[in-house]
């Protein structure tokens, strides 16, 4: 039987970069997750009938929205729900799964790397048939929807048994619970040799992976300690925690700072990696040397010929655009199309759909390919391994032979968490106020060649997305940007991205911040953070 409730819209239900995330107390007032699932659904056309994937990644009221969004499903047409048992689906695994079976779409309940509990965050987002994030036009349509809810539509039926693999029914609509880990470690057989990572591993080749008691840990052990034989206890943190024990499940250099300790130890892994609360990010670190997202894109892509997937070579490369520009230049020596996209995902899967691009990365530790429509922090630890096994390298050469070949950029991200959100809007527009002012400017042996506030054209589809950052770009080919969060929940996150190049191998072992050191005086400077936003240091650095 169905219902239909009636409602009012809720102020400021608009997607951010990734879905729409809230702390949970205002998750959970009366009507608020069901006025955003169907706005979501009212933004469709011709789903009756068909099916959508439905999983988040654990924590604190996964259970309860997705018991919501089943029922809501039902009321509203929809022929078949696939949803992982336990509620479990990392993002990546929900993107594989809307494409294998050909689903309408999918709705992933996260909030990805932010802290989970009853007074943290949750999250909604939904993905498209392609397996992908909304794009914008979707996302503006599902707010606007928002502002005008008056009803929704659910069912009274009982919740589903959510830890029982099988199928049952709600009203008229199937639901099928299935193990969330099966069809992607199947996916990731295909892509990559495991046979030759096997064979490095039983070699002696050890790895650590911290799985932060979130939505990985399931993957994580059944591929690389079932799977690929790693010992017993190379994954850890791996039982998916509805509060991730308390922590960020944000795989940095601040919240995986304990692997990362150990994988530079003496006696350490020769390999380490962690992901993030929904598995769609990695942090890789190799035996004395952490590898920097942007880097590992570029390293990546200069190497995926390596791994049976990608033996055929690139079609391209996509990079968000405060990502380093490392990457352009292996496109470049590859002979392939580079790209240049806001910061999301979402905008990566017109370049992935139309073959333009095979892998994206984005310097958040997000890297992924064209095998999904999201990024895939395992995939990312699976090449890297493939990698590892096939040129019988360690990591730390891997990457200095990188940057000697290809030159080093020096890069680093400083957030300023939590400041005043007017604080945080008036320095943008200030700095957006001066944007033409600035070429020909000097600061300490710094000029200034170009700064602009980035517009992408995507080039398949000509939608143009504006405002994306202030970028001010350097003769020497620095740059430094600047944007604010869109996944926050509380307040205003700056982010400052710094980025140097260094083409010359004498200096490839320089310290990153002191080299960077006259770029963050002059971000500073020229942003006013100190006067703005009180603050005389980042809160985040990585
Ligand atoms: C951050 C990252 C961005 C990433 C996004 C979602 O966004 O900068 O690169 O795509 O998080 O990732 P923002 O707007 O806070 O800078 V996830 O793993 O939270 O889905
Ligand atoms: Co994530």
């Amino acid at each position: 039987m169905t219902k239909t409730i009636s409602t009012k819209p809720f102020d400021g239900q608009k997607p951010g970069t990734s879905g729409l995330r809230k702390k949970v107390p205002v998750f959970s007032q009366p009507h608020y997750a069901e006025n955003f699932i169907q706005s979501v659904f009212d933004s469709l056309e011709d789903y009756k009938g068909k099916t959508l994937v439905i999983g988040g990644d654990g924590r604190y009221l996964n259970r309860e929205v997705i018991q919501t969004a089943i029922k809501m499903a039902a009321a509203n047409g929809f022929g078949k729900v696939m949803v992982g048992q336990g509620g479990i689906l990392s993002t990546p695994a929900a993107s594989n799964m809307i494409r294998k079976y050909q689903a309408f779409g999918g709705i992933i309940l996260s909030a990805s790397h932010n802290p989970g509990g009853p007074d943290e965050d949750f999250g909604i987002k939904y993905n498209t048939a392609n397996g992908g994030p909304a794009p914008e036009r979707i996302t503006d349509a599902i707010y606007e929807r928002t502002k005008l809810i008056d009803r929704y539509r659910i069912s009274e039926a009982d919740d589903v048994p959510l830890d029982e693999i099988g199928s049952y029914h709600v009203d008229d609509m199937e639901v099928e619970v299935f193990d969330p880990v099966t069809d992607y470690a199947a996916l990731m057989e295909e892509l990559f040799d495991f046979e030759a990572i096997r064979s490095t591993i039983a070699g002696g080749f050890r790895i650590a992976f911290d799985a932060m008691s979130a939505v990985t840990g399931p993957y994580a052990r059944e591929i690389l300690e079932n799977r690929l034989g790693a010992p017993e206890g190379s994954v850890r943190n791996f039982v998916p925690l509805e509060d991730f024990g308390g922590h960020h499940p944000d795989p940095n250099l601040v919240h995986a700072k304990a692997l990362y300790d150990e994988v530079m130890s003496e006696d350490g892994p020769d390999f380490g990696a962690a992901s993030d609360g929904d598995g769609d990010r990695n942090m890789v670190v190799g035996k004395g040397i952490f590898i920097t997202p942007s880097d590992s894109l570029a390293i990546l892509a200069a190497n995926a010929h390596l791994a049976p997937a990608y033996k055929v070579g690139l079609a391209g490369i996509a990079r968000s655009m405060p990502t380093s520009q490392a990457a352009d230049r292996v496109a470049e020596k590859l002979g392939i199309g580079a790209y240049e996209t806001p910061t999301g995902w979402k905008f990566f899967g017109n370049l992935l759909d139309a073959g333009k691009a095979t892998l994206c990365g984005e310097e958040s530790f997000g890297t992924g390919s064209n095998h999904v429509r999201e990024k895939d922090g395992l995939w990312a630890v699976l090449l890297w391994l493939n990698i590892l096994a096939v040129r019988g390298e360690s990591a730390f050469d891997i990457v200095k032979k990188h940057w000697a070949e290809y030159g080093r950029n020096y890069y680093s991200r400083h957030d300023y968490e939590g400041i005043e959100t007017d604080a945080a809007n008036g320095l943008m527009g200030a700095l957006r106020d001066k944007l033409s002012t600035l070429p020909g400017t000097t600061f300490g042996d710094l000029t200034v060649k170009e700064a602009d506030d980035f517009a992408y054209h995507d080039p398949v589809d000509g939608s143009v997305s504006k405002n994306q950052g202030v970028r001010i770009m350097f003769e020497t080919g620095s740059r430094v940007v600047f944007r604010l969060s869109g996944t926050g929940t509380s307040g205003a996150t700056l982010r400052v991205y710094l980025e140097h190049f260094e083409p010359d191998p004498a200096r490839h072992e320089d310290d990153t911040q002191e080299t960077l050191a006259t770029l963050i005086a002059y971000a500073e400077h020229i942003a006013g953070i100190r006067e703005r936003t009180g603050r005389d240091a980042p809160t985040v650095i990585t």
